[in-house]
C-alpha cells in the first residue's frame, strides 16, 4: 500500500461533505485478528470510562495517548491509516489518541450531537486540523446505534459545547438549525469499513435497542504544524512510527 491510499476523488469529498466512507477498507483476515483480539481483551472492560448519555444509558469507552506496539497500535500506525490522514489533513500528522468504542445490545447509549474539535479546543489545539478514523468492528445499523453525521456541517466552524450527562454536546439550537440544512447520513457499515471524519463535522449515535453490540475503534490525529500551544490529556506531537499494512497480519 502506498503512502497516497485515497484517491484525489476521496480526498475532495471529505473536503466538502467533511467525510468520506471507504467500504472494505480492511480485509476479512485483519477484522478477524482485530475482533478475536478485542473480544478477548479484558483491559477494554477493566479500563473503560463509563459515558452516560442524557437518560443516563451507558456507553463503554476505552481510550490510550499512545499508540503502542499491540495490535491496535498495528491499526493505528499502518501506513494506510496514516498516510490517508496525510492526504486529508495536508501534511505530517501525528497519533493524539485511539479509542475502542463499546455500545453494547440493549444498553448501550446514545451520544449528544458535537464537534470533535468541541472537546480538543480546550486542549491547545488552535486550528481545526484533526480528524478521526472510525472503523468498524461490529456490523453497525441504525438498530444498534450507528454513527450518524450531518453532511457539510464541518463548514459552520466551531459551535459552542455545553455538558449532557456525562457528554459534552454542540449548542441544541444549532444543532436543530443544522438538522434542517445539512443532510443527515447513517454510517451503516460492514465489518472493516472506514469512515474519516473532519473534527468540526457534527455528528452522533441513537442508543443501541438491538441485540447485537456495536463495537468500533475510533482512531485519531491532529497535525504536527498544529502542535497543541500547551498540556492537555492527549499528546503534544510526537513522532509516529509508522508501520507497514502488513504488521496488522504479521505482529
Ligand atoms: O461511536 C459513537 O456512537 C460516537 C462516537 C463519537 O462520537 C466520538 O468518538 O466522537
Amino acid at each position: 500500500m502506498s503512502r497516497t491510499p485515497l484517491s484525489a476523488d476521496q480526498v475532495a469529498a471529505f473536503h466538502r461533505d467533511g467525510y468520506v466512507v471507504c467500504r472494505g477498507y480492511f480485509t476479512s483476515g485483519e477484522m478477524a485478528r482485530l475482533i478475536a483480539h478485542a473480544r478477548g481483551d479484558d483491559v477494554l472492560e477493566s479500563r473503560h470510562l463509563p459515558i452516560t448519555d442524557a437518560a443516563g444509558r451507558l456507553s463503554k469507552l476505552t481510550l490510550w495517548n499512545d499508540p503502542g506496539d499491540d495490535l491496535y497500535g498495528m491499526f493505528s500506525r499502518c501506513e494506510r491509516v496514516v498516510g490517508a490522514m496525510e492526504q486529508l489533513l495536508g501534511g505530517e500528522v501525528y497519533h493524539y489518541h485511539a479509542k475502542m468504542m463499546l455500545k453494547e445490545p440493549r444498553v448501550g447509549g446514545a451520544w449528544e450531537w458535537h464537534q470533535d474539535y468541541g472537546y480538543w479546543y480546550q486542549n491547545g489545539c488552535l486550528l481545526p486540523d484533526l480528524a478521526s478514523c472510525m472503523v468498524a468492528v461490529d456490523r453497525a445499523t441504525r438498530a444498534n446505534g450507528c454513527l450518524q453525521l450531518l453532511k457539510g456541517s464541518q463548514r459552520m466552524g466551531r459551535v459552542e459545547h455545553g455538558t449532557f450527562g456525562t457528554q459534552t454536546g454542540a449548542d441544541p439550537e444549532r444543532v436543530s438549525e443544522a438538522m434542517k440544512r445539512f443532510e443527515l447520513i447513517h454510517f451503516e457499515a460492514e465489518a472493516g469499513d472506514a469512515l474519516f471524519f473532519h473534527a468540526n463535522t457534527l455528528h452522533g449515535s441513537a442508543p443501541n435497542t438491538s441485540e447485537h453490540p456495536r463495537w468500533s475503534l475510533i482512531m485519531c490525529y491532529n497535525t504536527r504544524a498544529n502542535d497543541p500551544f500547551k498540556d492537555s490529556h492527549h499528546p503534544r506531537y510526537t513522532k509516529l512510527d509508522i508501520v507497514p499494512d502488513a504488521a496488522i497480519l504479521t505482529r
